[in-house]
């Protein structure tokens, strides 16, 4: 724990004074180094913070956030994908930020007026499929064009992707489908995609990564993501698939009863800003950034390009919705080996 002045922070608390208040709590839905990267920047512009944050899947972080209700070890949630944000605000257990959206983008703004300001975003990045060119040449196993192919017995075995409880990419896949399909249809698309998956993951880009050093032929994940890996050197081809695909706005929330709210709202702001966002590619970080005067990497996915749904932010980011496709998916495509 910091100094405060010549006062120790355990003589604080024995007196009463908020010791916490040079400790700012955050959870971080994207990728490790990212994460880092923020801290290191924060903790530079605020030396007097000590900066302590876990990195944790979006769909663990919301369950860690609803077990915390009343008595919140996190002061902000930054990162991951929206949806989960949203169910988030809905249920009181984050709070309105009263951070300026006006220098953001439409998609951005629009996850803080659903969330009447409980969560804002900050970048976003479209799914997709990638498969190592190598093993499939090596296999003879004609590349997939669309979602349809994932679904072909030359696939068995070859695919990787997240399980939606834990993963906020699995579920952005998921509430895809039935956005493109329909719900019926949708479960009966995944289920038979399931029937070739060798391995659910905790976390959304660990398919990807799997794909990029030949561990599994295809992945399905977040497109900034697999250029991340092919931009490292690994044989990736990505695919956007012929369908069309869904998106997500990854978010930044301050928690209901933070105990370092003035932290917790500073770091809102700092992520917000231009100069930060644009810091991303250094670590590899290829999402489309939400502040208008970021710069944009030129690898990160043209999201211009792409043939994308009209994503309903509002429907799938509800606890209702989640919850109801969620106990489907768990028994109508299901994970035969869970991880833990
Ligand atoms: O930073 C990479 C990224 O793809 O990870 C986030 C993701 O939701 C967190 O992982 P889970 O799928 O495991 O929840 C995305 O928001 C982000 O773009």
């Amino acid at each position: 724990m910091k100094k405060i002045g010549m006062i120790s922070a355990a003589t604080l608390m024995a007196s009463g004074v908020a010791a916490w208040a040079d400790e700012l709590s955050v959870v971080c839905s994207a990728e490790q180094d990212w994460c880092d990267l923020m801290v290191g920047a924060f903790e530079a512009e605020n030396p007097d913070t000590d900066v302590l944050m876990v990195r944790k899947s979006t769909g663990e972080t919301l369950a860690q956030i609803r077990a915390e209700a009343g008595n919140p070890k996190i002061d902000v949630w930054w990162g991951g994908t929206g949806d989960p944000h949203l169910i988030a605000a809905e249920e009181g257990l984050t709070q309105p930020s009263g951070v300026d959206t006006s220098k953001l983008l439409g998609w951005a703004q629009n996850m803080a007026e659903i969330s009447e300001g409980r969560t804002v975003g900050i970048y976003a990045g479209a799914l997709g499929i990638a498969y190592n060119t190598e093993i499939l040449a090596d296999k003879g196993i004609a590349p997939p064009e669309c979602w349809a192919d994932l679904a072909d017995p030359r696939f068995e075995g070859e695919i990787q992707v997240a399980n939606p409880n834990s993963s906020g990419t699995a579920y952005t896949e998921l509430a895809t489908f039935v956005q493109l399909f329909g719900e019926d249809e949708a479960m009966e698309r995944l289920a038979a995609i399931g029937a070739n998956v060798n391995s659910y993951t905790k976390s959304g880009s660990a398919p990807t990564k799997a794909a990029a050093r030949g561990e599994t032929g295809v992945s399905i994940g977040f497109m900034h993501d697999m250029v991340n890996q092919a931009a490292i050197g690994f044989p990736l081809a990505i695919v956007a698939p012929c369908e069309g695909t869904g998106y997500e706005v990854g978010a930044v929330s301050i928690i209901e009863g933070a105990r370092n709210l003035e932290g917790a709202q500073a770091w809102v702001e700092f992520a917000l800003r231009a100069d930060i966002q644009s810091r991303a590619p250094e670590v590899g970080s290829f999402q489309v950034p939400s502040n208008s005067n970021a710069s944009v990497a030129p690898q990160s996915p043209d999201l211009a390009s792409i043939k994308l749904i009209d994503y309903d932010f509002a429907t799938y980011g509800s606890s209702e919705t989640r919850e109801r496709l969620l106990a489907r998916w768990d028994v109508e495509v299901g994970d035969p080996n869970p991880q833990q």
